[in-house]
């Protein structure tokens, strides 16, 4: 029945027969090598359904939610690791414009694999269980991959949290409040090929997720970063932005921790998108602040539920 090519679409899931429940150890694997191995039967379709109803359901699941993380570079992913510990009952849709979620934490800085966060930042790594050594004002982990790949799979294994990767955010939902101000009130998404061919596709409108708090940490200006920050400067609430300033690794990443905070009424600003908001140095290489930049973005966003 696997095998059979039904001309009409009859098959059914539903009544597709289990054929073994069981799960495997690796110590069986090595005897089946040894006795005839095969996969267990599969049908494309078992496939394809098993991938579609599942998105399918998170997007029904996640269209009202209670928080928006609007980038998973390091400070969109330590701010949801944050509220992902503390707060399980809340529901946390991450959206990511890349197929890979990290940003620009996959390498030190260059092509250097060491990755360095000043000190107190290593209060971020200890919870997180990634090791480092201790040069004394400051730590290096020997791989940045290690702290990504770590603080990416402690996220995604969260029962709560949901990334949507390959999906850009386009717009803010706004709702008008009594002071005549706006409050952001979810996000517009489509899938970021076509936010990337809007000018050469014909119209494909996007998506929304309502939510009462959205946290925008999508990095400095560039093709896709400083989104928010933007919109909010062409919707009129705030008049323009300061711009990222040159590089002082002092200055900077004090600047980003304490100016983590609610921009306008349902928008948190972390991380580098902070800087083009205030006019803030960059930091370079460090990456200290875009942890505790996670970390203050999660305070702030307990703050608004907690009120
Ligand atoms: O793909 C972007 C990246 O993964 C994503 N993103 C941007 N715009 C988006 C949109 N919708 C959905 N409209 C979007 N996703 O946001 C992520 C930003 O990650 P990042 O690593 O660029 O920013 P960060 O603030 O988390 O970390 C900045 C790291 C830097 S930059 C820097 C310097 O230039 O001096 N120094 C440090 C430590």
């Amino acid at each position: 029945a696997i095998d059979s090519v039904p001309l009409k679409s009859t098959f059914d899931v539903k009544t597709f027969p289990v054929q073994n429940g069981k799960t495997n150890t690796l110590a069986e694997l090595a005897d089946k090598w040894e006795h005839g191995f095969t996969f267990a039967p599969i049908r494309e379709s078992q496939v394809s359904r098993a991938m579609t109803r599942r998105y399918f359901k998170d997007l029904d699941t996640y269209a009202e939610s209670d928080i928006v993380i609007v980038g998973a570079g390091s400070c969109g992913l330590s701010t949801a690791y944050m509220l992902g510990k503390s707060r399980p009952d809340l529901k946390i849709a991450i959206i990511e414009a890349s197929v890979s979620p990290g940003g620009g934490a996959w390498l030190g800085g260059q092509l250097f694999s060491a990755m360095v966060m000043r000190k107190p930042a290593e209060a971020f790594l200890t919870d997180l269980g990634v090791p480092f050594e201790d040069e004394g004002d400051f730590v290096v982990v020997k791989h940045a991959a290690l702290f990504t790949s770590t603080l990416l799979s402690k996220v995604l294994s969260f029962p709560n949290i949901k990334l949507f990767n390959a999906t850009a955010v386009e717009d803010l939902i706004t709702r008008p409040t009594a002071n005549g101000g706006v409050r952001i009130a979810g996000v517009v998404t489509n899938w970021t090929l076509v936010t990337m061919h809007h000018d050469d596709q014909s119209c494909m409108d996007p998506n929304t997720i309502n939510a009462p708090l959205v946290i925008s940490t999508t990095g400095h200006d560039g093709p896709f970063g400083a989104f928010s920050v933007k919109r909010l400067v062409s919707m009129q609430q705030i008049e323009k932005l300061g711009g990222m300033r040159g590089l002082d690794m002092n200055t900077a990443e004090d600047a980003i921790v304490k100016g983590t905070r609610e921009v306008v009424p349902g928008l948190i600003v972390g991380g580098m998108e902070l800087s083009e908001v205030d006019g803030a140095n960059r930091m370079g290489p460090t990456f200290g602040a875009m942890a505790l930049s996670g970390v203050k973005a999660a305070e702030e966003a307990l703050k608004v539920f907690e009120e």
